[in-house]
C-alpha cells in the first residue's frame, strides 16, 4: 500500500502523531493510499525549517532561484502524462482536463522562472540634485500555502512559483483529497536540488494543520484559495494577528447570450464552462443569463447537448464528466437541486444522482440545468460548485448586465453577442475580476491577473504580475550622492 508522508527539511516524514487518513478513488471507491495526518506539531517543525532556510534562499541570486524552476518545469512536462493519470484517478476529473492542470502549472512555472530574471522595480528621478531613487522586491519570509483539491498541481504552481522566485521559503498544505499530486509535485522540487527547507508540505485537514499554519506567530502571509466560509475564517485570524492574507474564494458566474449571438459558440461555451471538472471550479458557469428571444431554441439545443454528455471514470476517454471529489460534496450539489425545486425552479435535464451500473461505485450527479430561475433564488445566488447550472430570461442587455452583477461574487463572467458595442457596454458595466467575449467563462492563462471583486476575494490578484506583489513587498531606496545634506521638501529649488 502506497503511504504518503511530509516534507521537511528535505526529508519524507511520518506525522508526529505517527497518525494516517486514507483517500479512495471518487469513480470506483479504490484506495489511493494513506497518507500523513498532521497535526500543529508538523506544523511546528516545518515552520521552523521555513524560517532556518529563509536567510541562505533570499541571498540565493533570483537567476539562480529560477533556474530550478525551469528545471522542475521540464520535469513537469515529461512527466505529465502520469501526473495526469494519478490526479484523475484521485479527484475525478477527465484525462484531458488533469492533463490541461499539469500544462497549468508548467506554464506558471517557464513563467516564474523566468521572472528571475526581470522581478523588475522603478528608478525614478529625485526631487533633488545629485540623488537616485529606486524601488526594488523584498521578500516577505515564511508564507503559509493553503490549496484546494479542483487544480490539485495548477494552483499549488500558482502559489508556489511567484513565492519562490521572490526568495519566500514555504509551507504548502494542501487539500487532503488530493495530498498525492501534492507529494508528487514537491518531489520534483527534491530532484530538481532545491535546498532543504525551502519548500516543506504538511499533509492533513484544514482544522488542524491549516488553523496551525495561520496561527502560527512565523507565518508572514497567508495565500488561500477554498471556499468562502473557510477564507472568511482565515481573513479573521490574519487581521487579528497583524498577518497578510490573500484569498482566492467563491464564483457565481454567469454567461450572457444575447439574442444576436452565434447560438452554436455559445452553447460550446456553456456546456465546457457549466460542467467541465464536474462544475467543480472557481470559474465555472453557474448561470446562463439568456435574451428572451433565443431563450426557446438555447434551451432545447442545451438540453440535447446535456442529455448526450457521459458520465463515468475520467480515465475512459468515451467519458465527458466525471465524479465529484466526494460524498458530501456529491450530497451537497444534490441538496442544491433540492432547492432549486422547492423554490419553484424547473428541471429542464438532469437533477439526479447517478447510480446505473457502475456509476454506483462513485460520487456522480446528472448535469443538470434549471429553467424558470430568478435572479433571487438560492440556485442563481450561491455557489454549487458541482454540475449544475441556471437559466435566466432577461429582456435587454442592460437587465443582463443588472442580474449578471446581483450577486456577492464577482470572479468571472461572459457576453455571447455579434454587436460589438454590447461587448464593448458589458466590459464596462460587468464588474468582474476576469470577463470573456466570445467564450465561456473558464480558462484564465496563468499571464494575466487572476482573482476576483467582491466576495470572491481580498483585492489581491493571482498569475501574472499581480502575483509577486503578494509575494513581496516594496523597499523604495534613496541614495544620495552630493555628500551634503539635502532636506527633502525643504531644500528644493524652484525655477
Ligand atoms: C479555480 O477553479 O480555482 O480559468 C481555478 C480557469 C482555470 C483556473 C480555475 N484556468 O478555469
Amino acid at each position: 500500500m502506497a503511504q504518503f508522508k511530509n516534507y521537511i527539511n528535505g526529508e519524507w516524514v511520518d506525522a508526529q502523531s505517527g497518525e494516517e487518513f486514507e483517500r479512495r478513488n471518487p469513480a470506483t471507491g479504490e484506495l489511493i493510499g494513506t497518507f500523513a495526518k498532521s497535526g500543529s506539531a508538523d506544523v511546528d517543525a516545518a515552520v521552523a525549517a521555513a524560517k532556518a532556510a529563509f536567510d541562505r534562499w533570499r541571498k540565493t541570486p533570483a537567476p539562480k532561484r529560477g533556474e530550478i524552476l525551469f528545471r522542475v518545469g521540464q520535469m513537469l512536462i515529461e512527466r505529465k502524462e502520469q501526473l495526469a493519470r494519478e490526479m484523475t484517478e484521485e479527484m475525478g476529473k477527465v484525462l484531458a482536463e488533469t492533463r490541461g492542470d499539469v500544462q497549468e502549472g508548467i506554464d506558471m512555472t517557464f513563467y516564474m522562472a523566468g521572472e528571475g530574471r526581470r522581478l523588475w522595480g522603478q528608478t525614478t528621478p529625485s526631487e533633488l540634485p545629485s540623488k537616485w531613487n529606486m524601488s526594488v522586491r523584498k521578500p516577505l519570509g515564511v508564507v503559509g500555502l493553503i490549496t484546494p483539491w479542483n487544480f490539485p498541481l495548477a494552483i499549488p504552481t500558482w502559489k508556489i512559483m511567484p513565492a519562490l522566485i521572490c526568495g519566500n521559503t514555504v509551507v504548502f498544505k494542501p487539500a487532503s483529497y488530493t495530498s498525492r499530486s501534492a507529494v508528487r509535485l514537491v518531489e520534483l522540487f527534491e530532484e530538481a536540488g532545491l535546498p532543504p527547507g525551502v519548500l516543506n508540505l504538511v499533509l492533513g485537514s484544514g482544522e488542524t494543520v491549516g488553523n496551525a499554519l495561520v496561527q502560527h506567530p512565523d507565518v508572514a502571509l497567508i495565500s488561500f484559495t477554498g471556499s468562502n466560509d473557510v477564507g472568511q475564517q482565515v481573513a479573521v485570524e490574519c487581521a487579528r494577528l497583524g498577518k497578510r492574507v490573500s484569498l482566492e474564494m467563491g464564483g457565481k458566474n454567469a454567461i450572457i447570450v444575447m439574442d444576436d449571438a452565434d447560438l452554436k459558440l455559445a452553447l460550446d461555451g456553456i456546456v465546457w464552462s457549466a460542467f467541465g471538472t464536474s462544475g467543480q471550479r472557481c470559474t465555472a458557469a453557474s448561470r446562463v443569463i439568456v435574451h428572451e428571444g433565443v431563450f426557446r431554441e438555447l434551451a432545447d439545443q442545451l438540453d440535447a447537448r446535456v442529455s448526450a454528455l457521459r458520465l463515468g471514470n475520467g480515465l475512459d476517454p468515451q467519458t465527458d464528466v466525471g465524479p465529484v471529489v466526494s460524498d458530501s460534496q456529491l450530497q451537497r450539489v444534490h441538496r442544491y437541486v433540492e432547492i432549486g425545486q422547492q423554490e419553484g425552479a424547473e428541471i429542464l435535464v438532469g437533477g439526479k444522482i447517478a447510480t446505473q451500473g457502475e456509476l454506483a461505485r462513485g460520487h456522480f450527479h446528472e448535469p443538470t440545468v434549471f429553467i424558470n430561475v430568478r435572479p433571487d433564488m438560492r440556485i442563481a445566488q450561491e455557489e454549487i460548485f458541482g454540475p449544475v447550472t441556471a437559466l435566466i430570461t432577461v429582456r435587454s442587455l442592460e437587465e443582463a448586465i443588472q442580474v449578471c452583477n446581483g450577486v456577492r461574487y464577482g470572479l468571472s463572467a461572459s457576453i455571447y453577442t455579434r454587436d460589438i458595442n454590447k461587448a464593448f457596454r458589458a466590459i464596462e458595466d460587468v464588474y468582474t475580476g476576469i470577463l470573456y467575449v466570445n467564450a465561456g467563462t473558464i480558462g484564465a492563462e496563468v499571464h494575466l491577473p487572476f482573482g476576483g471583486t467582491k466576495a470572491t476575494g481580498n483585492g489581491h490578484r493571482e498569475a501574472g504580475q499581480a502575483a509577486l506583489d503578494v509575494f513581496s513587498e516594496w523597499q523604495s531606496i534613496y541614495i544620495d550622492y552630493s555628500g551634503r545634506l539635502q532636506r527633502a521638501q525643504i531644500d528644493v529649488e524652484h525655477l
